[in-house]
């Protein structure tokens, strides 16, 4: 009788057929099969062709680059995520399931920790794929019934996190306005027992300003559209988000593609499985509600040219909602306290000041808040129970972006983009030649773009655009964002990138007159200051969360905190060495057009993604080299038992071993080189027949066992 595993072979043989036969139409599944693999267009062409018969993925090697479709093309269900469960990963047609149960079934058997890496830009893709990722564990993984729960808040701990760090923007209706990198936890068996989560920088900016055909996070607008009745009435706000000036600023705030009733229920569904209260809930939603009321605070000037509240019903509701007392926030928006020699004194704001002290509330409350809630879905996800865990670490990072307006976001964002790229490089490209030269094996340099210099122009202690920023917010005297250009100029201006890279942050925020307007902003958004006296008034808040959130510690230590810039700067540092840490897939998003189409393959647009990806160098790098490389030490254990000379033991040197046992299987000179330490395979399917044989061997061992056990 045929097994099921047989069963699964035969299908994949036959997809494989099939999908050889039609080949010119559908293109090549795996670039480095390109007969012309150093063009450009031929590279483009397999892309379209493959997009327009809707298959999205194509493999680099063991990269993996995926074309949004824009639309549902049902390669994501049950059976789909079954066929490629244990797969050689070069036996089916590319998916991000391969990549998934490739770092999976790695993990598992060499017991270390992997991570996934997604990138491309903005609404390429890259949320959709981990998500993809993180279902596929959640379906194909073993399971014990006490761990449900922990794979169901690995699950759902999703939309929470993307109602609150998601976004309409113009490029991507869902855009991940913060960065995630998720650790899903397995126990020894393979089972995910928990996860962590790290968020990065999110864009607070967006909470109090949105540029047109642009909204704010998403969970405002669910809270409206879904929330029930009585708690719209609990918290004061009308169902209406045209409502609130914080809401409405993007004129888009009633999206027809997004279902803000829908994704409520979803996002509430979500909360009681990561274990939220309801006291939880009130003191959050009291925060979200907060911030509306606050942006709907109108100042006025009095004779004096200072700011005043004339109606102070937000105000009250404020107060109600954050356990503050009203008169004290209302003196907090208006007043500053300076610090004099031995006394305190309050100074009323104008006008200005008063509304920049309300946004930077608002920010700096919506801001520590969602810590607060990455933190209590973090303490829901850990699993005390067990010790020994390997993980597979989920990258998923707001992409490459560049609006009509760009700002100091525009430029963190960016920034990331480019430090995850000098990861790839020095992992792929430059690892791999490196390892070919330490290894001794003949190989000719292939030439690359290495952006590093471009992360050097950004963050080079005492040199970089960071270090010049930081230096001009902290110099005593009146620094402005046109002081700070200057500076720039003077420093950097003559950097071979400082043009392409910098000046287009910079090109659409000033007017002809050099005036800078408020999209610059980058002195304010890099010291992001909250007046103490705000804080102040929050660290009393009756509120549970907000009062996690601002602690006094924070009023006591007068050591200036560091900048946004160096924060972000040593974050993705830290989340360097993480990834360093782990054995590496890499999936390469590209978005097709800009217009969030179906079926629409823009070439201009794909190409120029292709370059600024590198995957031209990387393919050359993967045509010229190796597909598989082992240690000699691990080839033979794996493979011993496929000839007499090494098995069951062999005592020589092990890579006398391996050179006997691939003579004895037939390896052609052509499918290898034998390196110092490694044997280097070229083609995958060398090794897939290996497997095979080994597969082979062992049905026979264990039929021969059997038959001995008949007989006796
Ligand atoms: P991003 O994460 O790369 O952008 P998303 O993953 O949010 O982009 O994708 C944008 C939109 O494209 C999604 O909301 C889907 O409508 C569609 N889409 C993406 N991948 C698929 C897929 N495999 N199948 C069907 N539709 C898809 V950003 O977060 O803005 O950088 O910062
Ligand atoms: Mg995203």
């Amino acid at each position: 009788m045929e097994s099921y595993k047989d069963v699964r072979r035969k299908h994949i043989r036959l997809h494989m057929e099939g999908a050889l036969t039609a080949r010119d139409k559908v293109g090549v599944q795996d670039f480095v099969l390109l007969d012309a693999y150093t063009s450009e267009s031929a590279f483009v062409d397999n892309l379209r062709k493959r997009f327009n018969e809707n298959l999205i993925y194509t493999y680099i090697g063991t990269l993996l680059v995926s074309v949004n479709p824009y639309q549902e093309l049902g390669i994501y269900t049950v059976s789909q995520m079954e066929l490629y469960q244990g797969v050689n990963f070069f036996e089916l047609p590319p998916h991000v399931y391969a990549i998934a149960d490739n770092a999976y079934r790695m993990m598992c058997s060499e017991l270390n920790n992997h991570f996934i890496l997604i990138s491309g830009e903005s609404g390429a893709g890259k949320t959709e794929a981990s998500k993809k990722i993180l279902q596929y564990f959640a379906v194909t993984c073993p399971m014990t019934q006490s761990l449900q729960i922990a794979r169901d808040r690995l699950l759902l701990s999703n939309p929470v996190l993307e109602a609150f760090g998601n976004a309409r923007t113009v490029r991507n209706d869902n855009s991940s306005r913060f960065g995630k990198y998720m650790d899903i936890q397995f126990d020894f068996q393979g089972i995910p027992v928990g996860g962590h989560i790290i968020s990065y920088l999110i864009e607070k900016s967006r909470v109090v300003y949105q540029n047109q055909g642009e909204r704010n996070f998403h969970i405002f607008y669910q809270l409206l559209a879904g929330g029930e009745e009585e708690r719209l009435a609990f918290l004061g706000l009308e169902r209406d988000p045209q409502l609130y000036k914080y809401l409405s600023q993007g004129h888009c705030a009633k999206e027809s593609s997004i279902n803000d009733k829908n994704d409520w229920k979803t996002v509430s569904n979500a909360f009681s499985v990561i274990d939220f209260t309801e006291a939880d809930l009130e003191n959050l939603f009291g925060i979200i509600a907060s911030v509306l009321h606050l942006g709907n605070i109108g100042f006025e000037e009095d004779d004096q040219g200072c700011a005043t509240i004339p109606d102070t019903h937000e105000i009250k509701w404020i107060a109600k909602l954050l356990g503050v007392h009203p008169a004290d926030l209302l003196e907090a928006l208006t007043h500053r306290k300076i610090e004099a020699k031995t006394e305190e004194v309050i100074c009323p704001l104008t006008l200005e000041l008063s509304v920049y002290a309300r946004d930077a509330m608002a920010k700096a409350v919506y801001g520590r808040t969602f810590t607060w809630l990455v933190n209590k879905i973090n303490s829901s996800l850990v699993n005390k129970d067990f010790t020994r865990k390997t993980v597979i670490g989920l990258l998923d990072i707001y992409g490459f972006e560049v609006f009509d307006k760009n700002g100091f976001e525009q430029f963190c964002i960016n920034y990331c983009n480019e430090k995850l790229q000098q990861l790839l490089i020095e992992r792929t490209l430059k690892a791999e030649q490196a390892e070919y030269e330490m290894e001794g094996i003949e190989w000719e340099p292939i030439k690359y773009f290495n952006n590093k210099i471009i992360c050097d122009l950004v963050e080079e202690r005492h040199k970089g655009i960071i270090s010049i920023l930081d230096e001009e917010c902290i110099r005593p005297g009146p620094a402005t964002d046109l002081s700070f250009l200057e500076k720039l100029e003077e420093k950097v201006g003559k950097h071979a990138h400082f043009e392409t890279y910098i000046l287009y942050l910079t090109r659409f925020c000033m007017g002809e007159d050099h005036c800078i307007s408020i999209f610059f902003r980058f002195l304010e958004k890099n010291n992001d200051l909250l007046y103490r006296h705000l804080k102040e008034v929050l660290c009393k808040s009756k509120n549970v969360i907000l009062r996690e959130c601002f602690l006094r510690a924070e009023l006591e230590n007068r050591r200036r905190p560091p900048t946004v810039g160096t924060q972000f700067k040593n974050s993705l540092s830290s989340l360097l060495e993480i990834l360093i840490a782990k054995e590496p897939s890499y999936i390469r998003c590209i978005k097709p057009n800009d217009r969030k189409e179906p079926s629409k393959f823009d070439d201009f647009l794909i190409r120029h993604q292709i370059k600024y990806l590198g995957l031209m160098e990387h393919l050359r790098v993967r045509r010229a080299g190796f597909a598989y490389r082992r240690k000699y030490e691990h080839f033979l254990q794996r493979y011993k038992s496929l000839c007499p000379d090494t098995w069951p033991h062999w005592h020589g040197p092990p890579a006398e071993g391996v050179e006997r046992l691939i003579n004895y299987i037939g390896y052609k000179p052509e499918e290898y080189k034998l390196g110092k330490t490694k044997i280097f395979i070229r083609f995958p399917r060398t090794l897939f027949a290996t497997e095979d044989a080994l597969e082979f061997c062992k049905h026979q061992l264990v039929a021969r066992i059997q038959a001995t056990y008949k007989s006796c």
